[in-house]
């Protein structure tokens, strides 16, 4: 039998969620969903989806949903998630978990006292072969105690209109918290954002750059670009005592030709990521399958929104802030 899915919000990366979807055995996208209801249609017919509707909180409550995908706005996800939980559902939710800390903490609570791991985050480069190979090549080299620093470069071609300096933090930096804890197994307990010059070419703080340190004092900066212009890049590379491990480029054809050498540069993150939203998918359906959970959990989810939060808050009072800390609890080992 089908597992059906709801997916919820078909913007960019909703509807890239619906066609992975529709690509693999064992599920069908029961429902598309979107505010906007021409939109809706459009992908629920490429799709084949069985329904289309404009209210998130019926597609959950609809028994021909077996677990749903939340791809709406940022600042959507928490009611969603919430509604899910509470029609036992699973969940997979795009990042971030919630607009705020205090919304991915009543997530957590409610989660834990339903019992069962139900939410998995949408952090997929956890699931891209260059940061798992980053990672795997780390764990076999390396001692945790010869890491000392991470530099990442996260820059986007650009953003949509409604797009804010906040948000570079709480929607695109969250990448690398998340990537951050990941690789190195532990918390970042301070942050700081520095202001940069704005670029002439944007009408919010762009760049921005972004000290955090970690448990063990390991330091990581990321230079956040959201409208560089030339295309999409992440960039990252791990000082270690006797080495520095970093991300190659993408394998893509090099090109020499006139006396230079030319690489394409991916325009977005779906396209830079193409592979890891297909293998993310696909895992969390093995995942449903199975009654196992996959991925990042509601924990990561609020883990990483403390660690933006601070961050916002570095960026309005400048100086380091402390993240709000707080023992892991044993339903999230
Ligand atoms: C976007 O929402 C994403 O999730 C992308 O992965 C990220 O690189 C981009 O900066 C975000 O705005």
């Amino acid at each position: 039998m089908s597992i059906g899915i709801g997916v919820i919000g078909v913007g960019m990366m909703g509807a890239q969620h619906a066609e992975n979807l529709s690509t693999l055995q064992g599920v069908t996208v029961a429902c598309v969903c979107d505010a906007d209801e021409t939109r809706a249609i459009e992908i629920a017919a490429l799709v084949g989806a069985g329904t289309h509707a404009t209210d998130p909180i019926s597609v959950v409550q609809d028994n021909s949903v077996d677990a749903v995908v939340v791809a709406s706005p940022d600042d959507t996800h928490a009611d969603v998630v919430l509604a899910a939980l509470a029609a036992g559902k699973p969940v997979l939710c795009e990042k971030p978990l919630g607009a705020t800390a205090a919304e991915c903490r009543k997530i957590v609570e409610t989660e834990i006292d339903g019992g069962r791991k139900l939410i998995t985050v949408g952090f997929m480069r956890r699931f891209d072969p260059s940061y798992v190979d980053l990672q795997k090549t780390l764990d076999e080299t390396t001692n945790p105690d010869e890491v000392l620093m991470l530099h990442c470069i996260h820059r986007n071609a650009t953003c949509p209109d409604w797009f804010t300096a906040d948000m570079s933090l709480s929607n695109a930096i969250v990448h690398e918290v998340d990537v951050a804890r990941w690789l190195l197994g532990e918390e970042i307990e301070a942050v700081q954002v520095m202001r940069s010059k704005r670029s002439p070419k944007n009408t919010f703080d762009d760049p921005q750059f972004i000290v955090m340190r970690t448990t063990s004092g390991t330091l990581v900066d990321v230079e956040i670009f959201m409208r560089g212009y030339y295309g999409y890049e992440v960039g990252m590379s791990v000082v270690c005592a006797e080495q520095v491990l970093a991300l190659a480029r993408p394998p893509l054809t090099a090109a020499r030709k006139a006396g230079a050498e030319r690489y394409p540069i991916t325009e977005n993150w779906r396209l830079r990521f193409a592979r890891a939203y297909r293998d993310e998918m696909a895992a969390w359906v093995a995942g449903l399958a199975d009654g196992c959970h996959v991925g990042a959990s509601a924990w990561d989810g609020l883990r990483a929104a403390e660690v933006t939060d601070a961050c916002i808050a570095s960026k309005a009072n400048g100086g380091e802030v402390a993240v709000a800390d707080g023992p892991r609890p044993s339903f999230y080992d």
